[in-house]
């Protein structure tokens, strides 16, 4: 292992490409660039795989010393993300109330669009991937008009990107405008510098041909 690694970000990466989680080839982004990788946490799709990344969250959340009162899973992929995090922290001994929200509107039935325990205190948003900030820009506002202080964001990766405004490309990613600006914590189970890593200390196998492209992808939209 070399100098600085981060075990736990490592066995993620190794986790999300076995998983075919992870992928490598040519992808638009939400933001509309071309990446040469691709994380779809949709394909965490059984009950093991879902457990298991729900472990390497608590495992980060608890490591990071986040001091919160509830979690908030984001429509869609944030919903099960929340669930999934909010059954491994009971199982660890610590339960605490989970809400999430839908969509579209309700004007029927328990009405409204938050769903689950009262959205109040400081709350941790559990999300998937951050880009360019858009979702994690959503999620803070929906908590604000609750009533509620967003306070941190777990993901599971951070792109390290540059993050945009109003359509233009910006020097900082999301995750650092979201720490620095917004004043939220936030940690993510595995970054792009860790993924960067995983694909040199693989460079023999048949994921050699990748580390190229992605370090090649950093330079281009890297932020910092
Ligand atoms: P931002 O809203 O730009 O931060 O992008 C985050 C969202 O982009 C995620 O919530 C996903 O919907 C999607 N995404 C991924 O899921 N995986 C990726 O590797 C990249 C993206 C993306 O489009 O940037």
């Amino acid at each position: 292992a070399s100098a600085g690694q981060d075990r736990l970000a490592q066995d993620f990466v190794e986790f999300a490409v076995q998983s075919g989680v992870l992928r490598f080839g040519e992808f638009k982004t939400k933001a509309g660039r071309l990446s040469p990788y691709f994380f779809n946490a949709g394909l965490f799709d059984d009950g093991a795989k879902l457990g298991r990344l729900a472990q390497f969250y608590a495992q980060r959340i608890t490591a990071s010393g986040i001091a919160f009162d509830m979690i908030f899973g984001p429509a869609y992929k944030g919903i099960p993300l929340g669930a999934a995090v909010a059954i491994e922290l009971a199982r660890m001994g610590r339960n605490v109330p989970y809400a999430y929200n839908r969509k579209e509107a309700k004007d029927h039935g328990e009405g409204g669009s938050l769903v689950g325990a009262p959205v109040r205190g400081n709350v941790l948003v559990i999300d998937d991937v951050m880009s360019a900030g858009t979702a994690a820009r959503e999620s803070i506002a929906l908590i604000q008009a609750a009533g509620a202080t967003p306070h941190a964001v777990a993901i599971a990766l951070d792109r390290q990107e540059k993050a945009t405004e109003n359509g233009a490309d910006v020097d900082w990613s999301a995750v650092q405008y979201v720490r620095e600006r917004l004043g939220l914590q936030v940690c993510a189970i595995a970054t792009l510098d860790d993924l960067l890593q995983y694909l040199q200390e693989h460079a023999g196998g048949e994921l050699g041909a990748h580390h190229a492209k992605v370090a090649a992808y950093r330079d281009r939209y890297g932020a910092g």
